[in-house]
């Protein structure tokens, strides 16, 4: 018999509504819900991958310990011990910080691990935790800490509304939105032209993305701080900022209007490659287009000047009229608000600089580390070198700058636990491998991404399939863990009361708790949101569009708006240092694709079938001068590896760049899986090309955009 259940897809920020229909305990086709009064049908082609991932044979079932004779399946009472026990050795021996942790993107994606993510990592009790964070948007949680007082406070673009749209370094259409969740963004760009709006993309190559909006602006990359701050010159020259009902709040307008009057549109074009006039005209579109909005992501998160490109983003739609407002960047209201702390799994507001990293002091933020450093930390022998790591959701040897020396760290590592149903590239350093279940067989509700969301909704999915009888979730694996850490310690009355009260709620009845304290909740009043109200309504329910809330939502200790704050305008002398540099001849980039998600879906078949993918992106003329053909293989050297790739001749991108996908290089000895390691599919890793020392120092961010490479053919 058919069954059809609805959920909510899981694998990206997009949070698309998806009806899963099922026949003798097999998925027989995912395909867009109708209903979902979000995603209204959407869906990309990752959603159909659900169902090869819920049934690839690679996908880990029980534990992994590894002996002398490779990884061995043992029972979770096992594995769990022995994972507990080489943890509190490690700190044992070498101090509390002699362990770090890891984590992962994939944790954000599923309520349970979200939600236990953060209690689990404080039970670990190091300084040195890493974070896909400080690969992504780190940049954007010090802007919104330095200016608004909480590092989670994201400027979420109101699409919907707005009739301008400035993207920087965004590629939605392959993304399919970050930091914007809006399922079915293509037609919600589209719906911005039909508006009779504007889409402009700045970006050193025509993305898919570019292809449709009205213009595309190519710019050398990690030059758009300077960009930024033309733009801001252009504004702030002509007018009097257009603050309105926020003006009370806004503090510095004048050190802003201080620092743009020398990086004039004229001044900027050499190094940005984006001529004055087209810099002009952007700034008058922007402040003629009511409303509009600018909106910078990866490409500008992941560069040298990343928190600076963040604020200078906010600070144009700041004096542009454009911020808190319909049409501009806004702020969501979600039903389960993780800024208002529940049960202690609450995100902080942020910090900067309580202490640094081990060898190159690079100050920490938002209580974590830069993953730019890890494996320095690791290889250096002395006072509190790293002997232990804890992998959460998270491919480090693929994701973070300069793989290559991570994976050796690795490798010398004392002992290693990995949460993880994949033995990937990181995860094949591991002494135990935790695998959770499948994500048809856990309950979803987006604690992460409604906070993201350019719409508040609420959902909440059961599971489709009942787990093994021996499987465990994230959340499950990560309690048991922490119990079994607390008990070898001596268990406090306080992490004893904790773990009973989270072992009683389970993921679910935690977010029934969290949707009745929020702002949706029950208790504000009739028809208010909880468990049993998301569990009557299948398909989701939509709580309206944002709407303003400054600043009610700002902290209390941080009643203002600062348009200038010190940090950042200490770090301009970086940018400055810019202006008159000569690009390297040939700058390496990133980029996605659709049908692709990070490093981890190389192995299911459908979305991995298809020309090879893995190719790097050449300008005919650099093509020429450099001696390569269209699918010849180029050699790309950094200055801390090589790879080889086959070329794909394209004026796609700017003469001078080269792009390269990340989350490739799976043919490494030991990695278990069996589709994404065929030499078609295999590829190679950008990361073992990008640099670790290359960082926005601000933050510590790893700057993938802009490395210089030598490219030749092999
Ligand atoms: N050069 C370059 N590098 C980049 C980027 C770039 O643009 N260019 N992008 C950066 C960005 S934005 C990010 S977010 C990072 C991503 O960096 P990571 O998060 O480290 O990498 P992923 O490839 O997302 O790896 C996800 C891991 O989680 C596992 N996994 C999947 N689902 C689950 C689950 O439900 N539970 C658990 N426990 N594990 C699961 C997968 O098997 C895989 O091992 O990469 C960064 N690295
Ligand atoms: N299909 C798919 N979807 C994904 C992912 C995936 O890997 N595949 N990853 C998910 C994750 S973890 C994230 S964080 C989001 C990311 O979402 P996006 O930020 O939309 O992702 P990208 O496609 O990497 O877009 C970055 C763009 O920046 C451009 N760029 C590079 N350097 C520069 C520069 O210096 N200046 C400017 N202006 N542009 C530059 C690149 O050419 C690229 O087009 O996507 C998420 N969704
Ligand atoms: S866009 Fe994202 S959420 Fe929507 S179906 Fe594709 S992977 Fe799933
Ligand atoms: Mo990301």
């Amino acid at each position: 018999m058919r069954q059809t259940h609805y959920r909510t897809c899981n694998l990206c920020e997009a949070m698309c509504g998806i009806a899963v229909d099922v026949e003798d305990g097999k998925v027989v086709g995912v395909r867009g819900d109708d209903d979902d009064p979000f995603s209204r049908g959407h869906v990309c082609p990752k959603a159909p991958a659900l169902a090869e991932l819920h049934e690839d044979p690679d996908r880990l079932r029980a534990p992994l310990l590894r002996t002398a004779d490779g990884f061995k399946t043992v029972s979770w009472d096992e594995a769990l011990d022995a994972a507990a026990a080489g943890l509190h050795d490690v700190q044992v021996k070498h101090g509390r910080h002699a362990l770090a942790s890891y984590v992962g993107n994939p944790t954000a994606h599923n309520h349970g691990t979200a939600l236990m993510t953060p209690v689990f990592l404080r039970a670990l009790r190091t300084r040195n935790r890493y974070s896909a964070t400080s690969a992504d948007q780190l940049p954007h949680q010090l802007a919104s800490y330095f200016m608004l007082g909480h590092q989670f406070l994201f400027p979420i673009p109101d699409v919907d509304r707005t009739r301008f749209m400035l993207i920087f370094g965004a590629n939605p259409l392959a993304s399919m939105g970050s930091i914007m969740t809006a399922p079915d963004i293509k037609n919600r760009l589209r719906s911005i032209q039909k508006r009779g709006g504007r889409v402009v993309v700045v970006d050193p190559r025509r993305t898919e993305t570019a292809e449709i909006a009205d213009e595309h602006v190519f710019i050398r990359p990690a030059t758009d701080a300077l960009l930024l701050l033309a733009l801001v010159h252009v504004v702030l020259g002509e007018h009097a900022p257009r603050f309105g009902r926020l003006a009370p709040l806004v503090r510095s307008v004048e050190s802003v209007a201080e620092i743009v009057r020398e990086f004039s549109p004229e001044r900027v074009a050499a190094a940005t490659g984006v001529p004055a006039a087209t810099t002009r005209r952007l700034a008058v579109d922007l402040w003629g287009s009511d409303p509009g909005v600018v909106y910078g992501r990866v490409g500008v998160s992941t560069q040298a000047f990343r928190v600076v490109c963040q604020w200078l983003n906010q600070v144009l739609n700041l004096v542009t009229g454009n911020f808190d407002r319909a049409g501009g960047a806004m702020f969501t209201r979600p039903a389960v608000d993780a800024l208002a702390a529940a049960a202690g799994v609450g995100l902080g507001a942020g910090s900067y600089g309580r202490w640094k990293s081990r060898v190159r002091g690079v100050p920490e933020a938002g209580g974590e580390l830069p993953v730019a450093t890890m494996a320095e930390d690791m290889l250096n022998p002395g006072e509190g070198q790293v002997r232990g790591l804890f992998t959460l959701a998270g491919n480090p040897v693929l994701s973070t700058p300069n793989g290559g020396q991570l994976e050796r760290a690795l490798a010398g590592l004392e002992f290693m636990v990995s949460v993880d149903p994949y033995v990937n590239e990181t995860t094949r350093h591991a002494h135990v491998i935790l695998p959770p279940i499948s994500p048809l067989e856990k309950s979803q509700y987006d604690a992460a991404f409604h906070l993201l969301a350019v719409r508040n909704t609420a959902k909440w999915s059961p599971p489709i399939f009942d787990p093994p009888p021996d499987g465990k979730s994230d959340w499950d694996i990560l309690l048991e863990l922490k119990r079994r850490l607390e008990v070898r310690r001596g268990p406090t009355l306080r992490s004893r009361a904790e773990n009973l009260l989270l072992g009683k709620l389970g993921p679910d009845g935690l977010v029934d708790v969290m949707l009745r304290a929020g702002p949706h909740g029950l208790r504000r009043g009739r028809g208010g949101l909880s468990l049993k109200v998301l569990k009557a309504a299948p398909h989701g329910i939509d709580l309206g569009a944002l709407e303003p809330v400054l600043p009610d939502r700002l902290p209390r200790a941080h009643r203002y708006i600062d348009l200038a704050p010190e940090p950042l305008l200490r770090d301009l002398d970086r940018v400055r240092g810019i202006l008159d540099q000569p690009a390297p001849p040939i700058v390496l980039i990133g980029r996605r694709h659709l049908r692709s998600n990070n490093s981890w879906m190389h192995n299911l078949p459908k979305l991995a079938a298809g020309k090879p993918r893995c190719t790097l992106l050449v300008h005919p003329d650099d093509a020429a001068r450099l001696g390569l053909a269209d699918g010849a293989t180029a050699r790309i050297r950094s200055r801390v590896g090589e790879v080889r790739v086959p070329v794909e001749v394209s004026d796609e991108v700017m003469r001078g760049v080269v792009s390269l996908p990340h989350g490739f290089g799976h043919g490494r000895a030991g990695v278990r899986l069996r589709v994404a390691t065929r030499p078609e599919i295999a590829g190679a890793s950008l990361n073992d090309l990008t640099d670790e020392l290359r960082i926005d120092e601000l933050s510590g961010n790893a700057a993938f955009s802009g490395v210089p490479v030598e490219v030749g053919p092999s």
